[in-house]
């Protein structure tokens, strides 16, 4: 029988002191653990001889027992000295290590860089409500009657009453302004628009906008371009180009539709802007005078321009995402792309 490794793990045990949470579970795997060295009496078993085994069985049951009770008594008096502000090798002043870091989405961080450029050339924010009426959505931006954005299958009305729905676009946030504002008037609305559309990878039923709107005299179609090219250079890079591609939309007169050269490719022509070294970043135009006069303000003496971009198109262009729906499904190895380096 081994008794000399007996009595010299007893030993051991009963000599063992810890100051630490580390000690504590080095004693741990030294005495308690299943690849113990009182683990290893116990596999000895199998060569002690059959005669002694009983008495070899009492011994190692015993240095098991003193092992966990000396346990008990290190995890107390380990407590015991944190209780009484045994602080000694602790340092507070330490930063945490391993802290997980979260990162910024990218529409925040997106929709932040577009506020940021035109708050610098003076516009203010502004904010609406969600639930809209028809005149705020539709009526005051020259919606005519029978407009198919009025239909409840591209619109969620509230509880079928065709006066409430959830807002298409943040342009009734700038009626509202101009409602209650008088020119000069410049004004940034970002906000979460509801439009009754199937979710794929180009399309969501939730999305996020931003609309300008400038209204002030002779107000022209110059401004509006020499604006938006001042943002796409800002947000996209110096040697960024725009064009603007006639269009139409009922609340602007003349319209056009904004193109910024390929990010990609430059203009030479790749599989993202395919072929044409143009990629679409949202509409614009003049404002019609018919909405300027629903909304109370001269359009003799005011003319104004507009401007709407999808928040989650900018940021697509500028992270290359390719699918809009990893914007909400909150999938981590996406997300932690975002993280800021450490
Ligand atoms: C007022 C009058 C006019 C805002 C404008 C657009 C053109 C436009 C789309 C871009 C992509 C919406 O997110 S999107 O689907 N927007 O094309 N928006 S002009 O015009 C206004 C706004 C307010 C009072």
């Amino acid at each position: 029988m081994p008794t000399d490794k007996i009595k010299q793990i007893l030993a051991e045990i009963s000599s063992a002191t810890v100051t630490s949470p580390d000690e504590l579970e080095a004693y741990r795997m030294r005495f308690i653990s299943k690849k113990s060295v009182v683990g290893e009496l116990f596999a000895m078993m199998r060569d002690i001889p059959n005669e002694q085994k009983k008495d070899f069985g009492q011994h190692i049951n015993g240095v098991k027992q003193a092992a966990e009770d000396k346990f008990q008594e290190l995890i107390q008096a380990l407590n015991q000295g944190t209780k009484k502000g045994n602080t000694e090798g602790l340092d507070l002043t330490l930063p945490p290590s391993n802290l997980p870091v979260g990162g910024i989405h990218p529409l925040t961080a997106t929709r932040q860089r577009i506020i940021e450029i035109f708050e610098r050339i003076g516009f203010n924010l502004s904010e609406g409500p969600e639930i809209e009426d028809d005149w705020h959505n539709f009526t005051a931006l020259n919606f005519p009657e029978n407009h198919p954005a009025r239909e409840m299958q591209d619109t969620f009305f509230i509880e079928k009453n065709p006066d409430v729905a959830l807002r298409t676009h943040t342009s009734s946030v700038q009626v509202r302004v101009m409602e209650n504002e008088k020119p000069p008037i410049r004004t940034l609305s970002p906000g979460r628009v509801f439009r009754n559309e199937a979710i794929s990878a180009r399309a969501h039923c939730i999305f996020h906008q931003v609309e300008g709107l400038y209204v002030d005299e002779n107000v022209s179609f110059a401004d509006l371009k020499q604006t938006l090219y001042h943002f796409a250079k800002e947000m996209f890079g110096k040697e960024t180009k725009i064009r603007f591609r006639p269009s139409f939309f009922p609340f602007t007169e003349p319209s056009a539709e904004i193109d910024i050269s390929c990010l990609i490719c430059g203009g030479k022509g790749c599989n993202i802007c395919k072929g044409s070294g143009w990629v679409e970043i949202g509409g614009s135009g003049m404002v019609d005078p018919n909405v300027l006069e629903n909304c109370g303000i001269d359009s003799e003496k005011y003319t104004g321009f507009a401007f709407g971009m999808g928040i989650e198109r900018i940021a697509m262009l500028k992270y290359q995402i390719n699918d809009l729906r990893l914007f909400t499904e909150n999938d981590i190895r996406f997300l932690q792309q975002f993280r800021p380096l450490l």
